[in-house]
């Protein structure tokens, strides 16, 4: 047989230099749609306008879409039109036209949830970022900026309520049991921003009154029963609302912001103007059913979301290049929201966290890329952790050097400047200059090269003459299709402690290291300093010092940094681990007494220790390693866990018994408490202490929360106790009806520290409840076993068998979903001959099978290269 593979072009690569503005504006549109599940039909009318002198005809984009009619100035056009490529084109003669055109659409045949589609009984949209066209003929990109005017008709049983953007401007009855409504948003927008739902919803109503006096009508829609889960939603969202006021001086701008909770979905939620369009898990938490974790999840997603509305709907991107504009800028801000409502110290620990297990992998990977990518193939597989999180860090580093007051001054200029239009990150850094005067030439390599730059750092003393030298030096490493890197400017935060006194000499300095290599002089340094730096973690970079076991323990203990601190007792920990896995053996004891000391300071909140006394996960101790050998780290790091779990056994009882609570409360103190209580109960479990199943089978019977439960039953599953089976049974009957959680009890199982994982795996992937059409239940079970570094790279290649079957079976569905799980696999140069070779052939079998995505495509293809 032919290969029919290899004949079949691959898909263009598209180029950031190659972006032109558009050949036609359309600055106002009336969509109506006839909405039903099976048959939808979407009329539209475009007002066109040429842009500038060309003689190009129009380019409506269109993505499996038949034209049923096309009328230009009222007239049915016969021959003038034509389709290329699933785009419809149209010859026009003058310079501004009306353009009608008429599709149908099946939502319920949409399984990849990317334009009109039904879940659960809902009709709604996806359209960021190509999925308009899948809806009707526009030109979708980002700088195209039209106003909506949107009319919907449906049965009214069925979908009693109609939402789109902007506000109602009308509704009536139809007969025979269809009724009609009309939304407007006055404010231009790209066709990404558009959205609608029809359904049978309930709202959670509020208001919100601006600092201006304006009054916002706020509601969340949901299921009827999810009604009760919509609280803590409601509040973030007000406390949104306040915190864009008081520190970036934004406003709301329409009378109403609607939000909308849907069980299909492949991200996280959408920013749609006025009409937010959520993955139900970041909206639903109550204590029963949502841990502390999915309370600070919803509660940052939502003000993402609200936050997009001037950085990303006011403000837009210009191309999807510019992809970090709206989403680097975001979660810096949404970060800096949840900082503002808890402990700053332990967010930004766990943003670092995130960061480095997601983000920095990426950078050291085949699918690299800066923050403002060249190219692409499929602009979806670059909603990456490198464009939203590495492209926060960017955002973190402007700040830090301009300090709080200019950062501001630059934001209000961006805001000023570039309302109402479709901007670059140029335009940003350009704003950042203008208003502070700095000059930031430098600076823009980080939206233009790739990589996790690495910076040695090694501190001398000269005790006769009172003098420290430290001696700074960088590299970036090489990445696809970027070999040569220059310097780039690093905000590094520092101090000096001495190392009896526990002073800080002269205070905190910053040094931007600006080249390749720097030293730094300082005077007056009385006695042997220790070196705290990238304290606040404020360059996204890799660090490595000349501190000893001893330096570490004592910045465990004394750094007035919170960050510094927890980072000093992570580098004590990973030391001794890549000590005992490069030789068989390490010392133990001075993790131990880290440790012992950070569990006996009166001074530090439960929240706090709980993530300091924790061990770096499998996957960062690999990522130290020139190869990783995950069976090794697994050993070693058990060995340590065991070893901290018996030698403290005793200060793990005490903080578990300290830190229970007669009844739930959702406050600081108590998340903290819940938080250190179970991860004391994993070193019980650790130390092999005989009771430790049934103490975390009393705690999982007990709970009068899901932080608990969860908790305890994280615990169990990685035993080989009676009790998990136990446990595990009633977690599935109490919850199998909710959704959400089910996903947890997947989840669950997924990251079992058991050898028989793989087996399990493969087991649940069985399981009646588990789907792949839902990406929430996909991810749950495929996306953790992907997380889960020990059994994922099970020897034989089980764990790269399931997930290649995986990413085809659910690239016929959703290829977007399906190219998510693709990285794990494209690791496969980090690990030894055996793995790397079992990885790439299933890359080569996926590659091989007919009719893959593009989205698909590009990611196995690039992991290949
Ligand atoms: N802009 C959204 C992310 C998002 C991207 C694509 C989506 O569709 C598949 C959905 C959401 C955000 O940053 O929250
Ligand atoms: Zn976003």
């Amino acid at each position: 047989m032919p290969d029919i593979s290899s004949t079949v072009a691959p898909p263009p690569v598209i180029h950031r230099e190659d972006y032109r503005p558009p050949e036609w504006l359309v600055p106002d549109i009336a969509l109506d749609f006839a909405l039903d599940p099976a048959a939808t039909r979407v009329r539209a009318r475009l007002e066109v306008q040429r842009n500038g002198e060309h003689a190009h005809p129009l380019r409506l984009d269109g993505d499996g879409l038949v034209p049923l009619s096309v009328l230009v100035d009222g007239a049915p056009l016969a021959d003038s039109w034509r389709l290329d490529g699933g785009a419809l084109l149209i010859d026009l003669p003058g310079d501004t036209h009306i353009v009608e055109t008429e599709v149908e659409i099946a939502p319920e045949a949409n399984s990849q949830l990317m334009g009109l589609y039904a879940s659960g009984g809902l009709l709604c949209t996806q359209c960021e970022a190509e999925g308009f066209r899948r809806i009707t003929f526009f030109p979708d990109r980002p700088d195209v900026l039209s106003r909506y005017t949107v009319r919907m008709e449906a049965d009214r049983t069925r979908y009693p309520i109609l939402l789109a953007n902007g506000d109602p401007v009308g509704a009536g009855e139809l007969g025979d049991g269809r009724h009609w409504a009309e939304w407007r948003d006055p404010f231009l927008k790209p066709c990404y921003l558009f959205a609608l739902v029809a359904g049978d919803l309930v709202a959670n109503r509020a208001n919100f009154t601006t600092r201006s006096g304006r009054e916002v009508d706020l509601a969340i829609w949901v299921r009827e029963a999810d009604l009760p889960k919509t609280d803590h939603a409601m509040a973030a969202l007000k406390a949104s609302m306040a915190w864009d006021e008081h520190v970036y001086g934004r406003e709301y701008d329409l009378a109403m912001f609607n939000i909308v909770a849907v069980s299909d979905f492949n991200f996280g939620a959408m920013e749609n103007k006025g009409l937010n369009i959520f993955n139900s898990r970041y909206i639903l938490a109550d204590p029963e059913t949502a841990t502390d974790a999915d309370f600070d999840a919803v509660a940052g997603v939502v003000a993402h979301e609200y936050f997009h509305n001037w950085s990303g709907n006011r403000v837009t991107c210009r191309d999807w290049f510019q992809l970090s504009l709206k989403e680097g800028f975001t979660v810096f801000r949404d970060q800096c929201f949840s900082a503002d409502q808890g402990s700053a110290a332990v967010k930004r620990i766990e943003d670092v966290r995130c960061l480095r297990a997601a983000q920095f992998p990426e950078d050291a990977g085949p699918l690299a890329h800066p923050i403002r990518p060249e190219s692409y193939i499929e602009i979806s597989n670059f909603y990456t952790a490198t464009v939203y999180n590495k492209g926060a860090e960017v955002i973190r580093m402007l700040r830090t050097m301009l300090g709080a007051e200019r950062f501001r001054q630059g934001s209000d200029l961006y805001f000023e400047r570039h309302d109402g239009t479709a901007a670059t990150c140029e335009d940003f850094v350009r704003a950042m200059e203008d208003a502070s005067g700095e000059d930031l030439t430098d600076f823009r390599r980080w939206y233009s090269q790739a990589g996790t730059p690495r910076v040695k750092a090694s501190l001398s003393h000269d005790a006769p003459g009172g003098r420290a030298r430290l001696e700074l030096e960088q590299t970036v490493p090489a990445t696809p299709g970027q070999p040569e890197k220059l310097a780039m400017p690093i905000p590094l935060r520092i101090a000096l402690f001495g190392e009896r006194s526990g002073e800080i000499f002269g205070g905190e300095q910053l040094v931007l290291l600006d080249d390749e290599k720097h030293e730094i002089l300082f005077e007056g340094i009385s006695e042997r300093p220790i070196l705290s730096i990238n304290r606040g973690f404020s360059a996204p970079v890799i660090v490595e010092t000349n501190r000893t076991a001893d330096d570490l323990a004592f910045l465990s203990a004394h750094d007035d940094d919170p960050f510094a601190r927890y980072e000093a007792m992570q580098q004590l920990m990973l030391d001794t681990l890549v000590a005992r896995i490069a030789h068989g053996s390490a010392d133990h004891a001075p993790v131990i007494q880290a440790v012992r000391d950070t569990l006996a300071d009166p001074a530090l909140d439960a929240a706090f220790v709980a993530e300091a006394v924790l061990l770096p996960s499998e996957s960062f101790i690999g990522d130290q390693m020139p190869l990783v050998d995950p069976d090794a780290i697994h050993r070693a790091r058990e060995a340590l866990r065991t070893d901290l779990g018996r030698s403290l056994l005793t200060d793990w009882r005490e903080a578990y018994a300290a830190n229970a609570a007669n009844r739930y409360e959702y406050s600081p103190t108590a998340k903290g408490a819940r938080r250190l209580r179970t991860v004391s109960l994993g070193y019980i479990a650790a130390s092999g202490a005989a009771d430790a199943p049934a103490l975390a089978f009393d705690q999982f019977g007990q709970a009068d929360n899901m932080t608990d439960r969860q908790g305890a039953l994280g615990v169990l599953a990685n035993s080989m106790s009676p009790e998990r089976e136990k446990a595990l049974a009633a977690f599935y009957e109490r919850y199998r009806g909710d959704a959400l959680v089910l996903d947890k009890w997947f989840t669950t199982q997924a990251l079992s520290t058991r050898d028989d994982t793989v087996e399990q795996v493969e087991r649940l992937a069985a399981h009646p409840d588990f789907t792949i059409a839902n990406p929430n239940r996909l991810r749950s079970l495929v996306g953790a076993f992907a997380a889960n570094q020990r059994a994922f790279h099970d020897l034989a290649g089980r764990g790269y068998r399931f997930l290649a079957d995986m990413v085809l079976r659910v690239d016929r569905l959703n290829p977007q979903t399906a190219a998510k799980l693709v990285p794990p696999l494209g690791r496969w140069r980090r690990f030894d001959a055996t793995r790397a070779a079992r990885m790439r052939a299933e890359l080569e079998r996926v590659l091989a099978a007919p009719d893959l995505s593009r989205d698909v495509f590009e990611q196995v293809s690039k992991s290949l290269a």
